[in-house]
């Protein structure tokens, strides 16, 4: 595949931030954000958003970090090393997502500002573990998601943020219309998880036209992280100045790669993987 430019020694590369919550297991979360934010040869900067405490099997509590904290990271990074794109995953509360909305405003990420925004909803585990509390859908759908370049939602975090079940393609196309009523410039309504066919199809819309991007489906247990790397990926390939089609493609082809070199961890699921990028 195609991938980004690299940096030449001694060469400042492209910053992107992620905002999201760790995963002591190494698979998901910042950890895979900054794992395939490196091997695409971006500097990943990162505000931590909340602590979890996880392993292959499961994620059995979480800590979260002060909303004012959460934000002061942002703030602090954006005004001294300067970023090309941000994410955000896990952010857990109400009172977290209103704080990285109000700042990402201030310092002119998001739809309006400079700096695109991706906005991965994360709502649960890929074990059904929850990792925002429900009262804070709300606050998601009404303070973070308008700032979006690009919301990016599996089939459960769509049926939650619009309460439509995603069955197939037409269902698909109703779930990307409401997701762009709440404001993004682009909904992806990712397949990946309609396990029926023999290839992953995402939906991304507009307002104006859908664009179908089907992969290979890679049958494996080792999935962890797929959708953070799918919005990392995103998040790069837009700080290298990708439109926001064109670095969704790029993105699938990346994960579907990192899904072929998934690898067993643990008892439960381990983790997609970009570790195939150090054989080139
Ligand atoms: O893959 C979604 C995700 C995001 N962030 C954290 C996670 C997970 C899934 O387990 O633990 C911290």
């Amino acid at each position: 595949m195609k991938l980004l430019p690299l940096p030449t020694d001694g060469q400042t590369p492209v910053r992107v931030l992620t905002i999201a919550g760790t995963d002591s297991g190494g698979g998901a979360g910042i950890q895979a954000d900054s794992r395939t934010m490196a091997l695409l040869g971006v500097h990943a900067c990162v505000a931590v958003a909340a602590v979890t405490v996880q392993n292959s099997v499961g994620v059995s509590g979480f800590h979260e970090i002060p909303a004012q904290t959460v934000a002061d990271q942002v703030r602090v990074v954006v005004g001294d090393i300067g970023i090309g794109a941000a994410k955000t995953g896990m952010l857990a509360s109400t009172a977290i997502i209103e704080a990285v909305a109000q700042v990402c405003g201030e310092v002119g990420i998001g739809r309006d500002g400079a700096v695109p925004l991706v906005v991965d909803p994360v709502a649960a585990s890929m074990h059904g573990d929850p990792l925002l509390h429900a009262s804070a859908l709300d606050a998601l759908r009404h303070t973070l998601i308008p700032l979006a370049t690009v919301v990016t939602p599996n089939l459960d975090e769509v049926r939650l943020l619009t309460g439509i079940e995603v069955t197939d393609d037409r269902t698909a196309r109703t779930a990307a219309e409401a997701l762009l009523a709440l404001g993004p410039r682009w909904a992806i309504v990712k397949g990946g998880h309609l396990r029926s066919s023999e290839f992953s199809t995402d939906i991304l819309y507009d307002g104006e036209h859908f664009h179908e991007l089907s992969a290979p489906r890679i049958r494996t247990g080792n999935d962890h992280g797929g959708g953070d790397t799918l919005a990392a990926a995103t998040a790069c390939a837009l700080a290298h100045g990708y439109q926001v089609p064109e670095a969704i493609a790029f993105a699938k082809e990346w994960t579907t790669r990192c899904l072929r070199a998934a690898y067993d961890l643990g008892a439960g699921h381990g983790p997609v993987s970009p570790l195939w990028r150090l054989r080139d």
